[in-house]
């Protein structure tokens, strides 16, 4: 009797499939962009799996029904449609394939996924940044989530957590509704599900290195910025109780290195708490983890921040510092960018030994190509920054921007796909597209000279940090660009092409130009890769022979009141002698500075 019941239960049991797809998108060939290795796990697969395997552990779907979890990142593995569909078709496609954090750029990808699996019946529901970000501005459906829907897939707006049990069921119940909208209940994050991810999706990362978000929300108000449309500006933010669990679950794997997602981890309101859980992780457990975090250009001020970073493990900090240009600054609405401020926080951070990350954004309206070549020139001079990366200025859906320009009816270039920061998009006033994309590729050999690096490298070595590490961060951010053609962000190791893996507007090539073209390109760019390390190499040897030998240069040295007169970066236009001329009466009003300080009235 015992086997045949066992074997009636056994035969009872169902399996429940979820497949979950991180898609990547077409470069400007037209070809997927995957790497044999990318750099980092994606968070957001990790967060969306976290929660379905919470699912399956609970067995939401009943005692006999199985949950499986499949997690595909397309920029480091080929999407096996075939399989996936022949999977699916063989358990009576009972499951779904999520498309999981897709970015606008990613949308025609993530769709051209989905059409052979909505063409086999099989349930698709895509989630993320684009379909969150469009429905947050304009509560209504447009001509791109229309065609998502005109396929029968299923939209997923707003976060996740809290949610995916209402999902999952629906998907058993072969009922999914076409839209699921969160987008205005923002779920707390406090003892939410862990992210994980499992070993086989790790391991086709680089290595030791993962990422967390620790919270979401932005209280500052930029009108590029789609983070407080779609995660809002209220800090929601897991308990250091949930951060232990993240950092020790992932340490019992050997990962000990971190990239906090967090927009602007210094406005998280738990900053401190978080702090000082793995300030005791450290120093009285002995856990040596490391951490990328992204703040403000304000964070230095905030009491005890960065002597507690620094305690935790921070490592390296990302900033977005956008533009040397007070005008520039206020028409983006970023009011807390003071360039009054930038060095002498630039100062705080690497006194801390912290290497620094700056995105810049290039095709602000009173940017000029000349004007915006020379800033580059003021940074290096004047501003002791590590890492520069540059991008497009860029509507994305989601921004305030964006949702402004399509009022206003300026063309906008319809290709989802170029929405990575990596296109000029709109018109410019100052400049053609031409002028806009060369001062683009430009910018970044206008930053990365030889001559800078070693500047770079010897400005680091003066505080103590690691710069056999920060060169070889340098040579994937001046190179990758220029060897990849994709933004550092974007890259990973060894570019992998499929020839059919192409967008469908575009012809597959035949095999005999695909793969000679292949080979020669492979070739071609390791050994430029290979001429760029040696020659970062050498100039790191000789930086590093001079350990012992002080070093300072202007961009060193706190900003004195006499050189608000002399400074570029404070004088380059009227717009920043102005900053500097305000700053000074805040100063002196506040009794910082004595009023014979005053500043001779400002030229014209
Ligand atoms: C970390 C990060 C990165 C890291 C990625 C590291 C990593 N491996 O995770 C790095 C620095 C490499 C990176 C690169 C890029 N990024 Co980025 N990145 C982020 C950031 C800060 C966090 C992403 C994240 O993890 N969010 C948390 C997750 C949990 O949120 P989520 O993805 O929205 O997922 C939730 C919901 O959407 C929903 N959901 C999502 N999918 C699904 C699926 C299903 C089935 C369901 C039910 C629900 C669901 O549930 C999830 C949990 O709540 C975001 C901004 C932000 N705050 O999100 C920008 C952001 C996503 N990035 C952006 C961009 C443009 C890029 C780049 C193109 C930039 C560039 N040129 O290099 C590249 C693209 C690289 C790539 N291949 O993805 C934009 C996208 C904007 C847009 N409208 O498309 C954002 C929003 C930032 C911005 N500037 O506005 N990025
Ligand atoms: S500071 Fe960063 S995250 Fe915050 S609103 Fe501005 S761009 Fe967005």
């Amino acid at each position: 009797m015992l086997p045949q019941r066992r074997a009636e239960a056994h035969s009872a049991r169902r399996l429940f499939r979820v497949v979950l797809i991180k898609p990547s998108h077409y470069d400007d060939d037209g070809y997927v962009i995957r790497w044999y290795r990318s750099p980092m796990p994606a968070n957001s697969l990790a967060s969306v799996y976290g929660l379905i395997d919470d699912c399956a552990q609970r067995k939401i779907l009943g005692p006999d029904v199985d949950i499986d979890i499949l997690a595909i990142d397309e920029t480091n593995t080929r999407v096996p449609i075939d399989r996936i569909v022949a999977d699916m078709r063989a358990n009576d496609n009972f499951g779904f394939v999520g498309l999981v954090g897709v970015q606008s750029n990613q949308y025609p990808r993530a769709l051209h996924i989905a059409k052979p699996l909505r063409a086999a019946a099989i349930p698709v529901i895509v989630g993320g940044f684009h379909v969150s970000g469009m429905l947050a501005m304009f509560h209504k459906i447009g001509p791109d989530l229309r065609q998502a829907l005109d396929m029968g897939v299923t939209l997923f707006a707003g976060e996740a957590e809290g949610r995916m049990d209402e999902v999952m069921r629906d998907a058993a119940a072969g009922a999914l509704k076409p839209i699921y909208n969160y987008i205005d209940d923002l779920p707390a994050l406090d003892n939410t599900v862990t992210p994980f991810l499992p070993g086989n999706s790790v391991r086709k990362t680089i290595g030791n290195v993962t990422t967390f978000d620790a919270g979401r929300g932005c209280p500052f108000q930029c009108s590029f910025c789609t983070i407080i449309n779609v995660q809002g500006r209220k800090s929601r933010r897991r308990s250091p109780d949930d951060v232990e669990r993240i950092l020790r679950k992932n340490y019992e794997h050997g990962i000990d290195r971190f990239f906090i997602t967090d927009d602007n981890f210094a406005r998280n309101k738990d900053w401190e708490p978080i702090f000082d859980r793995i300030i005791k992780l450290r120093e009285q457990d002995g856990m040596d983890v490391r951490f990328l975090i992204q703040v403000d250009t304000l964070s230095h001020k905030i009491p005890n921040f960065v002597a507690k970073a620094k305690r935790a493990g921070v490592t390296r900090i990302f900033i977005g510092l956008e533009n040397i240009n007070p005008d520039n600054l206020l028409a983006a609405k970023k009011r807390q960018n003071k360039i009054t401020e930038y060095r002498n926080m630039l100062l705080a951070w690497k006194a801390a030994g912290i290497w620094t990350y700056a995105g810049y954004i290039l095709g602000f309206p009173n940017d000029t190509p000349e004007s915006a070549r020379r800033d580059i020139e003021i940074i290096k001079k004047e501003m002791p920054l590590d890492v520069l990366e540059f991008f497009f200025l860029t509507p994305l859906p989601g921004s305030e921007d964006h949702k402004a320009l399509c009022g206003k009816g300026v063309p906008l270039d319809p290709d989802l796909n170029k929405y990575d920061l990596e296109h000029a998009l709109m018109p410019h006033p100052n400049m053609s597209k031409a002028e806009w994309e060369a001062l683009y590729r430009d910018a970044w050999a206008i930053y990365y000279t030889p001559e800078h690096i070693e500047t770079i490298l010897r400005r680091a070595q003066a505080y103590g940090i690691n710069i056999l590490r920060l060169a070889q961060i340098i040579l994937w951010f001046a190179q990758s660009l220029a060897i990849e053609k994709v933004h550092p962000l974007q890259g990973g190791f060894v570019r992998l092409k499929s020839r059919r893996g192409r967008r469908p507007e575009l012809p597959i090539e035949p095999a005999w130009k695909f793969y000679p073209a292949l080979v020669y390109e492979f070739v071609v760019k390791h050994a430029r890769v290979a001429a760029a390390a040696w020659q970062i190499f050498r100039i790191y040897r000789r930086v590093a022979a001079d350990k012992h030998v002080a070093y300072v240069d202007q961009a060193m040295t706190p900003v004195t009141e006499d050189e608000t007169q002399t400074l570029e970066l404070f004088t380059h236009n009227k717009a920043a002698r102005e900053a500097v001329d305000h700053a000074r009466k805040v100063k002196i009003l506040t009794g910082q500075i004595g009023a014979t300080a005053q500043t001779p009235p400002i030229p014209a």
